[in-house]
C-alpha cells in the first residue's frame, strides 16, 4: 500500500478542525475510553460554586465518522437514582462480526435476494464462506443467512456482482472465477444458490474481466445489464445478458492506460436519471462517477472526491437500494481496517449520509 498513515490517523485528521467544547467546568483532557475509543474532552458543571443542588459531567468521544458523541450524567441533590435500569449496550453495530472479521469480506454483491424490492448484500468471504445479509430497507440488516459453509472453490471467486439477468423478482448472482469460469446463480434467495447456469468455460477470455458491475444502462427498469472492466484497461457494457448468454457487446473504452488504474467499479443511480451511473475509485484515492452511461457511452465525469489518502483505503465497494428512497444509490465501502461503511443516498458529486455498519477496532 502506497500510504502508510494508519487509517485511524487519515480519518481523525479533520477533528482538529472541530471547535473546543463549552466547559462549564474542569477543562478538557484528550485520552481514551470504552476500549480504544478517542475521548477529545470532558466537562462538568453544577448550579452552584460548591456542586450542590445539581450537577452534570459528560464526555466527549470523536467517533470514526467523525461525530461527536457526548455521554453525559446528571446528579440531582436529595433524589435517589431510578432501579432497574438495563445494562448499558453501547452502540450496536448494524453488521455482526467485528472489524476483524471483516478484514475478510472479500467480495460484496448487492441485489433484492429476499423480494422486498430493497437491496440485500452478499457477502464472500476469504475462506470461501458466502453469507446473505438481508436488508431491512432502512439502511440496517435483518440476521444474516449462510449460503456457504467456508469451502475451497469459493476462494476462487474473483469478482461478483447481483443483477436480474433472467428477469423474474429476485436478483442473480454472477460470479467470475479465477479459471475464467463465469457462473450465473438465478434468483439467488436464502434457501441457497442453486439451478447453476455456466455463461462461459473455464479457460475463456473471462480470467481477464478484472471486475463485472450489473446495472442499468439501456432504459430498462431493473439492473439488467452488465459493465466489464477488463485487465487491458478496455470497458465493455453488455446488454440482454441472460441465463446463458451475454447479449449484445458494447464497447465503451478501447484498451487503455488510464482505466487500468480504475481500482473498483461499481453501478448505482446517484444522478436520478433514467440510465445508472458508474463510479469509481482510482488508485490514488480519486472518486468519480459517470453519470447516465449508455451503450451510446461512458457518461460525463463528474468528481466525487478529488485524489487523496484516505479512499485508497476503500478496498471492497457495492451500491444497492438499502434506504427508504427507493434508489440504487446507497454506497457500501469496506475499509482496509474491516471498518464498514454506508454512504445512504449518494448523488453523483457528493457521498450520501455516513453511517457505520462496522466499527474500526471491533
Ligand atoms: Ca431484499
Ligand atoms: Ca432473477
Ligand atoms: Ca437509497
Amino acid at each position: 500500500m502506497a500510504n502508510a498513515r494508519p487509517l485511524d490517523a487519515l480519518r481523525s485528521a479533520p477533528s482538529a478542525r472541530k471547535p473546543a467544547m463549552p466547559a462549564a467546568g474542569n477543562a478538557s483532557q484528550n485520552g481514551t475510553l470504552f476500549g480504544g475509543t478517542r475521548l477529545v474532552g470532558t466537562f462538568f458543571g453544577s448550579s452552584s460554586p460548591t456542586g450542590t443542588n445539581w450537577s452534570c459531567t459528560g464526555s466527549v468521544i470523536d467517533t470514526p465518522a467523525r461525530n461527536v458523541i457526548l455521554t453525559a450524567a446528571h446528579a440531582i441533590a436529595n433524589q435517589d437514582p431510578p432501579s432497574n435500569l438495563p445494562p448499558y449496550q453501547g452502540i450496536q453495530a448494524k453488521l455482526p462480526g467485528g472489524a476483524t472479521q471483516w478484514q475478510h469480506a472479500k467480495l460484496l454483491a448487492s441485489g433484492d435476494y429476499t423480494g422486498n424490492r430493497r437491496s440485500d448484500m452478499i457477502v464472500v468471504w476469504s475462506d470461501g464462506e458466502v453469507t446473505l445479509y438481508p436488508g431491512d430497507g432502512k439502511g440496517g440488516f435483518l440476521p444474516e443467512r449462510r449460503l456457504q459453509a467456508p469451502n475451497s472453490t469459493w476462494t476462487h471467486a474473483e469478482t461478483v456482482t447481483g443483477g436480474d439477468f433472467t428477469g423474474s423478482d429476485l436478483s442473480d448472482l454472477m460470479v467470475r472465477w479465477s479459471d475464467g469460469e463465469v457462473t450465473l446463480y438465478p434468483d439467488a434467495s436464502a434457501s441457497g444458490l442453486s439451478g447453476e447456469v455456466q455463461m462461459a468455460p473455464s479457460g475463456s477470455m473471462w480470467k481477464n474481466a478484472i471486475q463485472i458491475s450489473a446495472g442499468q444502462f439501456h432504459n430498462g427498469k431493473y439492473a439488467t445489464d452488465l459493465m466489464v472492466r477488463w485487465v487491458d484497461g478496455e470497458l465493455t457494457l453488455y446488454t440482454y445478458v441472460g441465463a446463458g448468454t451475454f447479449g449484445t457487446e458494447n464497447r465503451l473504452l478501447a484498451p487503455n492506460d488510464t482505466w487500468k488504474n480504475a481500482t473498483l467499479l461499481t453501478s448505482g443511480n446517484f444522478s436520478g436519471k433514467a440510465n445508472w451511473d458508474v463510479l469509481v475509485r482510482w488508485v490514488d484515492g480519486e472518486l468519480d462517477t459517470y453519470v447516465a452511461t449508455s451503450t451510446a457511452g461512458l457518461g460525463a465525469e463528474a468528481r466525487m472526491r478529488d485524489p487523496n489518502d484516505l479512499w485508497k483505503h476503500d478496498l471492497v465497494m457495492t451500491a444497492g437500494n438499502y434506504t427508504p428512497n427507493g434508489f440504487s444509490d446507497d454506497l457500501i465501502v469496506r475499509w482496509s481496517d474491516g471498518e464498514t461503511t454506508l454512504y445512504a443516498d449518494t448523488a453523483y458529486t457528493s457521498l450520501g449520509t455516513e453511517n457505520t455498519l462496522v466499527y474500526p477496532a471491533s
